[in-house]
């Protein structure tokens, strides 16, 4: 049994991420962490990915900022009228506002559709959201690794996890200098390699204490999978 770890899929077509899984050689007695931002972006906005993931017993999903700005949207799921849209606060439509100016586009609309064609599958999904946890361990072949979706502001070994608040874990940017943990090594997503330099566009990074395994699919790049037993990199089409 292997453990794996990607992130921030952003939209990437179903069929091609199973074809990287197996490219892995990913199996059923393997483990998948996958460290948020399934949604928005491209194509139809990771509803139907967040689906498949929904529906594997093996797959452990960490949020990222894209599903928790759904989160904050899900009034947009009611029973929209002239009137109820007269009732939005201030707030409501700063949310709204923020997630439709980061790719939330097309997943709203098909989250509107499956809600229409199948409203258990809908409730479904986002009570899977709003369970979802913001960050998770494992220990893999004797190493242990933290998962979180953006990073750890402001951070301090003493500080505990949960005193950590969720925007910090969520929207964190870590420079190239951050470290973290002497002890455990913490992989994210979240910020893509290719913000670090043109050296890093595409590949996965690494430090002495953290990992950073998003490659860029928000913009088209391939995403990446890590095998955390080995630390063999695997990379989609
Ligand atoms: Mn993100």
């Amino acid at each position: 049994m292997s453990t794996y770890v990607t992130s921030d899929l952003h939209g990437y077509p179903l069929d091609k991420f199973l074809g990287l899984l197996s490219k892995a050689g990913f199996g059923e007695a393997d483990m998948l962490y996958i460290l948020g931002d399934v949604i928005d972006r491209n194509g139809d906005g990771g509803v139907s990915m967040l689906r498949y993931i929904m529906g594997q017993p093996n797959f452990e999903f960490v949020l990222g900022n894209h599903e928790d700005m759904l989160l904050n949207c899900s009034f947009l799921f009611g029973e929209v009228t002239d009137e109820s849209i007269s009732e939005l606060s201030a707030e409501d439509i700063r949310h709204y506002d923020r997630w439709m100016r980061n790719g939330g586009g097309a997943t709203a609309a098909n989250l509107r559709k499956l809600l229409k064609e199948d409203s258990p599958a809908f409730f479904d999904l986002m009570q899977f959201l709003r369970e979802s946890r913001a960050y998770a361990a494992d220990t893999v072949k004797g190493r242990d690794f933290l998962f979180v979706h953006g990073g750890l502001k402001d951070f301090s070994p003493e500080k505990k996890l949960k005193d950590y608040l969720l925007h910090d874990l969520l929207w964190e940017r870590p420079k190239l200098t951050d470290e973290y943990f002497g002890d455990v090594i913490t992989v994210f997503g979240h910020t893509p390699t290719l913000c670090y330099g043109e050296e890093y566009r595409g590949r996965i990074i690494r430090t002495r204490t953290w990992i950073n395994v998003d490659t860029g699919a928000a913009d088209g790049l391939p995403p990446a999978l890590l095998r955390l037993d080995d630390l063999e990199e695997f990379y989609g089409d």
